[in-house]
């Protein structure tokens, strides 16, 4: 009676422990994708500038799909400087790289493609 309780004992731990290994393997999934984003300096991504407000610092990019952050194509706005916007308009393909720090996404480097 003793040895079938420690069987069942053993069985139960074997069991949620195999299930916490699960969730952490999870876990660390999701940590290894954060600090491939956190660590690379910068995202590559090419587009169309749809919109440039320079004095507010933003520019609207409609982007191609960017792997590394595993998004799709979309229009959205960056934060960028006058500076970095002034040889830019409206319809300019360029090329560009770009930080994220939660959901604001910086421009770092902007050119004509
Ligand atoms: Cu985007």
């Amino acid at each position: 009676m003793k040895k079938l309780y420690l069987s069942v004992a053993l069985l139960f731990a074997f069991a949620s422990g195999a299930q916490a290994e699960g969730s952490m393997a999870g876990m660390n999934m999701d940590g290894m994708d954060m600090k491939e984003v956190q660590s690379s300096p910068a995202a590559h991504a090419e587009g169309t500038v749809k919109a440039i407000d320079a004095q507010g610092g933003k520019v609207t990019l409609m982007h191609g799909p960017v792997a590394a952050l595993k998004w799709p194509a979309m229009t959205m706005g960056f934060k960028a400087s006058a500076q970095q916007l002034e040889k830019f308009k409206v319809g300019d393909k360029v090329a560009f790289d770009f930080t994220m720090e939660g959901s604001t996404a910086t421009i770092v480097d902007i050119r004509k493609e």
